[in-house]
């Protein structure tokens, strides 16, 4: 049986079949904002994201989640990751089946519906995105919280609009419409917290530079729909259920804000 979300392959399994889940730095994380600590150096070598248009969105459906390939040069480098040049790989989303859990990462025990993962990878260091998964301080995910309100999001449209064209696992789709991945980021990018981490997902790589933005991101509920309407077998007959992973324990680890 392969992994996923349910009683029988879910979370509390993954332990059993992936040796690093078992580690001391996994993720995701409860963020107690009561326990951070201000980093001056964050705030003195600030995070730079430079993000650039994807001529055409290529989407894909890959059964438990909804995911963007990117193939523009586009990087980060700065506060936590020093002089490292990070660079955008995809990014994917994590959610529930209603607005009341979905995100991953929490703050003082509060979730969100969902949460965004623009994954980067060390190209300061490493040749490629699979040599720089098994190394320590091989890739940087930039997590940004999203909540649903009234209002439409104007850079998730172009995703929540093209999410029925990769309904089924396994669709792929390029949508030849433009995006910047920078359309998907709160106006504000200055305050974050950062800690040492994993991937979320098996097999949960003790790899990630974690940066989760203070700042969310709001969507409509008709656009939050387009993603709970994707569905985890091929013929579109069941939801993609809850695919977020609970907070582990943060161990002898710190959180690290930019802000005070
Ligand atoms: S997450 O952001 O922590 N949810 C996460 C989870 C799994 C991956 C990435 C991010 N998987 C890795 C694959 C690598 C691949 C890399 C970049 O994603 O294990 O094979 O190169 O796409
Ligand atoms: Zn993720």
């Amino acid at each position: 049986m392969s992994w996923g979300y349910d009683k029988d392959n879910g979370p509390e399994t993954w332990a059993k079949t992936f040796a690093a889940a078992r580690g001391p730095r996994q993720s995701p994380v409860n963020i107690e904002t009561g326990w951070v600590t201000y980093d001056e150096n964050l705030a003195n070598h600030p995070l730079q994201i430079n993000y650039k248009v994807e001529p055409s969105l290529l989407l894909e459906n890959p059964g438990l989640s909804f995911k963007a390939h990117i193939s523009a040069d586009s990087t980060i480098t700065g506060g936590p990751l020093l002089n490292d040049v990070f660079k955008l790989v995809q990014f994917h989303f994590h959610w529930g089946h209603d607005d009341k859990t979905g995100s991953e990462h929490t703050v003082n025990g509060k979730s969100y519906p969902c949460e965004l993962h623009l994954v980067h990878y060390n190209a300061s260091k490493y040749k490629s995105p699979a040599e720089a998964v098994t190394q320590s301080d091989g890739l940087a995910v930039i997590g940004v919280f999203i909540k649903v309100g009234a209002e439409e999001h104007a850079g998730f449209k172009v995703l929540s609009e093209n999410a029925q064209k990769v309904k089924c696992k396994g669709c792929k789709c390029d949508t030849g419409v433009p995006f910047n991945p920078a359309s998907l980021l709160p106006e504000n990018t200055s305050r974050y917290w950062t800690y040492e981490g994993s991937l979320t997902t098996p097999p949960c790589n003790e790899s990630v530079t974690w940066i989760l933005l203070q700042k969310e991101i709001s969507v409509s509920a008709e656009q939050m729909r387009a993603l709970r309407n994707l569905c985890c077998d091929d013929c579109g007959a069941t939801p993609i259920p809850d695919n977020y992973r609970p907070p582990l324990p943060l161990g002898a680890r710190g959180i690290k804000s930019s802000f005070v």
